[in-house]
């Protein structure tokens, strides 16, 4: 055989193992990348991703291309299999920068020098997350409460794994051998690691259990669309059009999140009722997660969270703005100038013992005003939430924490605040806060109820089963198989 032909044979399909639409198969400097990277990426799924799954099949959606049918696109496939593509929304050559200083010129298709390393380090950044939340995740499939469940926790790690893809795909086609080192280091830190940790806090706190996988979901993973969709209004167009199409994904995570949590009040509630027990300890010892408890989960996630948007007040953030590298929610639907320049926003902060509030230039509070929105949206899905123990006539309300509870970033750092919004002393801080956070025995509690169920249908005590299963299956359809 020449070598030609040799070679030829062990060349890598690209259209067929890599799924893209950035035509892959004519770009010889990407595939070179990729072929360096690709391996190291499965080494690290193989040593940092879901334990012990290498041979189960899992009824996955794997997108083939970004045409509706193409990104829903149903199977059961062995993860380390999982055709991890690159997609980005279509290109719209008429695409416009909506804000800052560059307003109304064309969307850059490279990197423009002067924001090179403020883009290498937002996508940097972004993309740290998703490596790090599937190893935060690595061993809850151990403890999953069905099939059904261990199927979602799967999807959504492979599509983090996705996501990663689609942030080295522009570090490695856009910024050279810097990208090409970023791509590497993406796979070296890890998640609550002493010496080589995640860049952002949330991403090295553990999700040991399942109450906790459903906060992150649910809390942390929204953080995720709404960064995504302000950077979905970059200047930089494949930045834009690569978070475009991750949204898409996104979205599955957040229901996750959602339902898991609603389901876990429909049971409790249900059990509340049926056996008429309200007391913590005697809800408990149903073998069901008390309200209480889920109230703390949720003061803990919901903070965490809020420290990923960065400080209230920053610089930061205002350049990303004026520069057109990182837009507001919705930028191109809002009806102001685009510019912020003499528009004002009203923050909380900490000032000579009270908690005030303080108008400063709107540019400089992109992430409160991001946060804001964040907020809102989280409220509306509290506020159906609540409708589960209103519906059993129990008198208890999931509530969001105050803004500055438990904060380690940004103006309410360094201060202790109550859920209801009292700054308070050190000592009442450490006298109160296994009322207001999970506690140790809060989380050997909710680990304990935490076994093994993959019959078909079946669901742990704990709870409630979905209300159908995924792309028009039963509920008792083997999502998993072990054989
Ligand atoms: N932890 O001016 P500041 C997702 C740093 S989640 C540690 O306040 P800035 C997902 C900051 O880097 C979405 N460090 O903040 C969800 C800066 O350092 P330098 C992830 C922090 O820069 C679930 C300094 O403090 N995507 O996708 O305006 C599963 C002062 O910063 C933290 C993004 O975050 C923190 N929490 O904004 C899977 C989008 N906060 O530069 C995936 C990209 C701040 O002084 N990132 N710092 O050394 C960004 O846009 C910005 O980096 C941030 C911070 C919004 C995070």
């Amino acid at each position: 055989m020449s070598e030609a032909m040799e070679l030829k044979q062990h060349a890598i399909d690209y259209a067929q193992q890599i799924p893209n639409n950035v035509n892959l198969s004519n770009d010889r400097v990407l595939q070179r990348a990729l072929e360096q990277w690709q391996p190291r990426f499965l080494n690290w799924w193989h040593l940092t991703g879901p334990a012990d799954t290498a041979t189960l099949q899992v009824y996955l959606r794997t997108a083939i291309s970004v045409d509706r049918d193409g990104w829903a696109n149903f199977g059961y496939v062995r993860m380390p299999e999982y055709r991890w593509g690159i997609f980005l929304t279509p290109h719209d050559e008429d695409r416009k920068i909506s804000f800052g200083e560059h307003r109304g010129e064309n969307a850059w298709q490279e990197v423009p020098g002067e924001y090179r390393s403020t883009l290498r380090r937002i996508i940097v950044t972004q993309g740290d997350t998703e490596p790090a939340s599937v190893e935060q995740q690595k061993l809850l499939g151990k403890t999953c409460p069905s099939l059904y469940d261990l199927r979602n926790l799967f999807q959504v790690n492979v599509e983090e794994g996705r996501h990663l893809w689609a942030m080295v795909y522009l570090l490695h086609r856009y910024f050279g051998r810097d990208g090409r080192e970023e791509g590497e280091a993406l796979l070296q830190r890890r998640s609550g690691d002493e010496n080589n940790p995640r860049i952002l806090t949330a991403f090295n706190e553990k999700t040991s259990n399942w109450l906790a996988f459903f906060m992150f979901t649910f809390f942390t993973d929204r953080d995720g669309k709404f960064q995504l969709a302000a950077l979905a209004e970059s200047g930089f167009d494949p930045l834009s059009r690569t978070c475009r199409f991750m949204l898409t994904e996104e979205a599955h995570h957040m229901f996750v999140g959602e339902s898991g949590v609603a389901r876990i009040l429909q049971r409790t509630c249900e059990v509340m009722r049926d056996r008429g027990v309200s007391d913590a300890g005697q809800v408990r010892a149903q073998g069901v997660i008390d309200l209480e408890t889920l109230q703390r989960y949720v003061n803990f996630h919901y903070s965490v969270t809020l420290d990923l948007f960065g400080a209230e007040v920053s610089s930061n953030a205002a350049s990303f703005f004026a520069s057109g590298v990182k837009g507001r929610y919705k930028e191109t639907n809002l009806s102001d100038d685009h510019l912020l320049g003499s528009d004002r926003y009203a923050v909380q902060e900490v000032e000579d013992g009270r908690i005030v509030e303080k108008s400063v230039p709107a540019l400089t509070a992109l992430n409160a005003r991001l946060r804001d929105d964040y907020t809102r949206e989280i409220q509306a899905a509290v506020d159906r939430w609540n409708r589960i123990p209103e519906k059993f006539r129990i008198p208890f309300r999931v509530k969001l924490p105050h803004s500055g509870f438990h904060r380690k970033i940004g103006a309410f750092a360094g201060h202790h605040i109550s859920p209801d919004g009292q700054l308070v002393s050190s000592r009442t801080w450490e006298a109160e806060a296994a009322r207001w956070l999970p506690s140790d025995s809060d989380h050997e509690f909710v680990d304990s109820l935490m076994g093994r169920v993959v019959d078909p249908g079946m669901f742990a005590n704990w709870i409630g089963p979905p209300a159908r299963g995924i792309n028009g299956l039963p509920v008792e359809f083997e999502y998993v198989r072990f054989d």
